[in-house]
């Protein structure tokens, strides 16, 4: 039995992808990402379809991510890098065809979406996000980096240029989740429907005529907690080196700060994988600098590289396996990791 976890169809010009893996909040296992390039592949030269549209099929989720435990399994199993490789070059592949479509390319997002789910997302031209959608990076907690091309557009949310953006580098080491509202502040999504009328949306966009579809449901979107956080995420992540950013959590008076967030963002920093912080903001950095198709590059360096070091099977053990969320961390602080081992890891 070989059960496919998307499905696709085409109506009216418009060719469909919908996530249908609801047990795992539709993380993207293999087969999910070959079926969904092959998908893409085929419409693409295609005269029938005029735009693509991705749904899910999830009450929760819009898509988890990429689903890392059997990547960890395959580690554990002593296979080589080259398994590893292999899932992550397909995943990324499939992003930069996202990035690079001939034609509009629409996600109805109503829903938590994490690493992956951004991947097959953020990078098309049309985002739509619902009061549902919760948006999160959370790769450092399990001992891994933002990949996906994350590298790429987290430096330049907001506009930003020539360095990486305060806001996308906070997103990147804490891992945190932000809700619609911010998702449209920052750029990460386009569009704001209301839930209650996103079905009749993924409809009217499903008879061809997507521009009338958006025109005519889209409303303004909720306001953004993240856009009035945007002054102390500045004065924190604006620069400098990880070590910087908490001696600026630590002594919030003199960053000008507000001590509670102060205090929750340094305990999540110190939560968690340390040389998960280091080697995303340097991920980050590099990013700010490179086209898109050499950060996919190195994310996938990076990426094999670091699934290889302890972190990673052990921060997917604490939080998706015996989900304790009590990972035991190697090297345990930020202090003790060793730039060399960083520099290691981009293959410096
Ligand atoms: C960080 C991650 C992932 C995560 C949680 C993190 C991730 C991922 C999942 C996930 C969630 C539910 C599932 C599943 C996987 O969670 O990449 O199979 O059912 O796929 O903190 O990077």
């Amino acid at each position: 039995m070989n059960e496919s976890l998307i499905r696709t169809r085409v109506a009216d010009g418009v060719g469909e992808v919908q996530l249908d893996r609801p047990a795992a909040l539709n993380a993207l296992g293999p087969s999910m990402i070959r079926d969904i390039h092959a998908a893409l592949e085929r419409w693409r030269d295609d005269p029938e379809v005029t735009a693509v549209l991705v749904t899910s099929n999830s009450e929760r989720a819009f898509c988890a991510g990429g689903d890392v435990k059997p990547v960890r399994d395959a580690i554990l199993a002593g296979h080589g890098a080259d398994v590893v490789r292999d899932y992550f070059a397909a995943e990324y592949r499939l992003d930069e065809l996202v990035a690079t479509y001939p034609k509009p390319y629409l996600s109805l997002i109503d829903g938590v979406t994490m690493g992956g789910g951004l991947g097959i997302s953020v990078h098309g031209a049309v985002r739509v996000v619902t009061e549902n959608a919760g948006f999160a990076m959370p790769e450092t907690a399990i001992g891994f980096v933002p990949d996906i091309g994350s590298s790429h557009f987290l430096p330049r949310l907001r506009g930003t240029t020539a360095r990486c953006d305060a806001v996308g580098m906070y997103l990147a080491v804490t891992g945190t989740r932000i809700g619609a509202g911010d998702a449209v502040a920052v750029g990460l999504a386009t569009h704001f429907v209301p839930s209650a009328r996103v079905d009749d949306l993924a409809d009217r966009i499903r008879t061809g005529r997507w521009q009338d579809a958006l025109d005519e449901y889209v409303g303004p979107a909720p306001e953004s907690d993240l856009e009035r956080r945007v002054p102390d995420i500045e004065a924190v992540f604006g620069d400098g080196t990880v070590l910087d950013m908490l001696a600026r959590l630590d002594d919030p008076e003199k960053a000008g700060v507000d001590a509670e967030w102060a205090a929750q963002t340094r305990a999540t920093l110190r939560a968690v994988s340390p040389t998960s912080v280091w080697t995303t903001a340097e991920l980050m950095r590099r990013g700010a600098e490179s086209t898109l198709a050499e950060c996919f590059a190195r994310e996938l360096d990076v990426a094999v590289h670091i699934s290889a070091v302890p972190d990673f099977v052990e921060g997917v053990r604490a939080v998706l396996v015996d989900k304790d969320h009590a990972p035991t961390w190697s090297p345990a602080t930020i202090e003790d990791v060793d730039p060399a081992d960083v520099a290691a890891l981009f293959g410096d």
